[in-house]
Formats: C-alpha cells, sequence, structure tokens
C-alpha cells in the first residue's frame, strides 16, 4: 500500500502547507489532520499545545505515514525536537526550512520573525536561527490580530492593511533585509505585509521551506513515490470540526474535491 505524507495542524492554516506539498510533490499522497475544533493554538499554554499535537500525531500514525510534517507554526515551535526523537519516520517543522532560508538570503544579517504568540513566546526561531549562525541578529513579534483577520475572510479587504499595518508596527526602526513569515496564515496576507515593510525586504512562507525541505529529506532516505507517467494521488483529510466547513475551505484552497471525515480526539 502506498503511504502518505501526514501533514498536522490547528486547522485549516495547515493547507498552505498542504497545497505546497502537492505543488513540489504532485505524485505523494497527503493525509491531513486540522484540529478546528480547538483551533486557534496561537494563544493556548504552551502544555495544551504540547498535548493537542502530540494527540493529532497518534492519530496519523495509525493511518500509515512514511514522513510527519508538523504544518503548523505554533505546534512545530513546541513539539517537535520531542517528536523528531521520539519517531522512527522523517519529521519536518516549518521552522527550521524558513530559518534556513532567511539566514541564506538575508545580507545584512538582520532578520524579522512574525507569528503567533505561542510561537513567539517558545523562543524557537531564535535558538533555529542562533543554532544555524550564532552571529544572527533577530528581531521577534507576535502578531494576535492577523490569525483572525485571514480567518474572517478579510484577507482583500481594503481594511486588511491598516490592520497589517498596526500588527507591524513595533518593527519599524528595525532595519531586518528579510522577514519570516512564521505562520500558516500569513502567505494569504503577504501583499499587505509586503505593502507594509516595503519592497526591499524579502518575505519567506515557511510552508514553500517546508515542503521543500521534506522533498530533500524524502529523496535522501528513498521514499519518494515514483511511478511512470501517471499521478495518482489520493488525499484524506480529517477533522475535529464541522467537516462540511473544512471540506469548503479545503477545496476551494487546494482546487481538488475534499471530503474530510470528524474525528473527535478528547
Ligand atoms: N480562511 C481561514 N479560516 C477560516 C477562511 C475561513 N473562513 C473563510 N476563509 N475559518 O483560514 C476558520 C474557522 N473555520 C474553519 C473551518 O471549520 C469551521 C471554522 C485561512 C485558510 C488557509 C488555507 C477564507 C478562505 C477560504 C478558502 C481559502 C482561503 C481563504 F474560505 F482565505
Ligand atoms: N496554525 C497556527 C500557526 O501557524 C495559526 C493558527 C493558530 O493559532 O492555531 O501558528
Amino acid at each position: 500500500m502506498k503511504q502518505g505524507i501526514g501533514i498536522i495542524d490547528s486547522g485549516v492554516g495547515g493547507l498552505t502547507v498542504a497545497k505546497e506539498v502537492i505543488r513540489q510533490l504532485p505524485r505523494e499522497d497527503i493525509v491531513y489532520f486540522g484540529d478546528t475544533a480547538r483551533c486557534p493554538y496561537g494563544p493556548r499554554p504552551y502544555q495544551e499545545i504540547r498535548e493537542f499535537s502530540l494527540q493529532m500525531i497518534d492519530f496519523l500514525l495509525l493511518k500509515s505515514i512514511k514522513a510527519l510534517v508538523i504544518g503548523c507554526n505554533t505546534a512545530a515551535a513546541v513539539v517537535l525536537a520531542e517528536v523528531s526523537e521520539k519517531l522512527e519516520i522523517p519529521v519536518v517543522g516549518v521552522i527550521d526550512p524558513g530559518a534556513r532560508t532567511a539566514l541564506k538570503e538575508t545580507k545584512t544579517g538582520k532578520i524579522a520573525v512574525i507569528g503567533t504568540k505561542g510561537t513567539i513566546a517558545s523562543g524557537a526561531y531564535e535558538k533555529a536561527l542562533k543554532r544555524l549562525n550564532p552571529k544572527a541578529n533577530v528581531v521577534s513579534l507576535a502578531c494576535p490580530t492577523l490569525v483572525p483577520l485571514v480567518e474572517s475572510g478579510r484577507s482583500h479587504d481594503p481594511g486588511g492593511a491598516e490592520i497589517v499595518r498596526e500588527a507591524l508596527a513595533p518593527l519599524a526602526g528595525e532595519e531586518f533585509d528579510t522577514l519570516i513569515l512564521g505562520c500558516t496564515h500569513y502567505p494569504l496576507i503577504s501583499h499587505f505585509i509586503q505593502e507594509t515593510v516595503g519592497p526591499d525586504v524579502r518575505l519567506i512562507s515557511s510552508a514553500e521551506e517546508a515542503a521543500r525541505e521534506l522533498s530533500v529529506v524524502l529523496a535522501y532516505r528513498n521514499l519518494l513515490a515514483n511511478g511512470g507517467d501517471v499521478v495518482d494521488t489520493t488525499h484524506h483529510f480529517y477533522t475535529s470540526g464541522d467537516r462540511e466547513l473544512f471540506s469548503e475551505i479545503a477545496q476551494q484552497w487546494l482546487g481538488v474535491e475534499v471530503a474530510a471525515e470528524r474525528v473527535s480526539l478528547e
């Protein structure tokens, strides 16, 4: 039987990661779990984020996966190290790949990171960046208004520009040349973010970098799905919340048919 790529997220945001995986690895089957019933994770205490993430992973391990992507930045910030040590399959988080690319791209050595409260409070990005380059100059900012902006469907409202400007205001005067979008939702408002920080700042999408890292890891371990000219995939989606609302968003975002199943983790 063909084994899939497991992806966990606190809800629908990780679909940005799923979309990148489908684009970069179109032969791979995806098994996605979105904990929409308990979303958002960003404002939650550390122990709760840990517990909920481990529950999702335990569920996906029953589904025969050959690799796991922790698609939620908040979850990856909290459990990635613990989980990669424990599991035998490769585990990819959304933090390190973005950190590596940022270090590669920056010319001034000054990198800004934005994410949820949980992600920024964990210090995971600073640790990852400093581990790779002790001289990295990092400024971090929690942006708790941005996930609600995207989830209210206002990512193209003119009013969104002002919300993004206010959220990023504390970064004014910081002379970074690279900005890591350390949250699943931020690619959906990258137009507002770019507008705010100006055209000379390079934005790094965690989803894109994580999918790239996944393809390298799968190739290295000889785990890539192969086949002739046909691309034949079956993706599975599980949600702890409303299956129809989840399916609608996923279908619209991914452009493939989605019939999510509801699973209760509690
Ligand atoms: N986008 C997101 N979350 C939502 C939403 C959205 N509603 C409309 N759009 N709701 O995140 C979150 C709460 N729901 C989740 C499902 O169960 C019920 C509760 C961003 C999605 C990232 C892929 C707007 C919207 C959409 C489809 C694609 C993109 C998008 F409907 F922004
Ligand atoms: N998926 C989360 C992240 O990337 C954002 C939504 C949430 O707070 O759960 O950090």
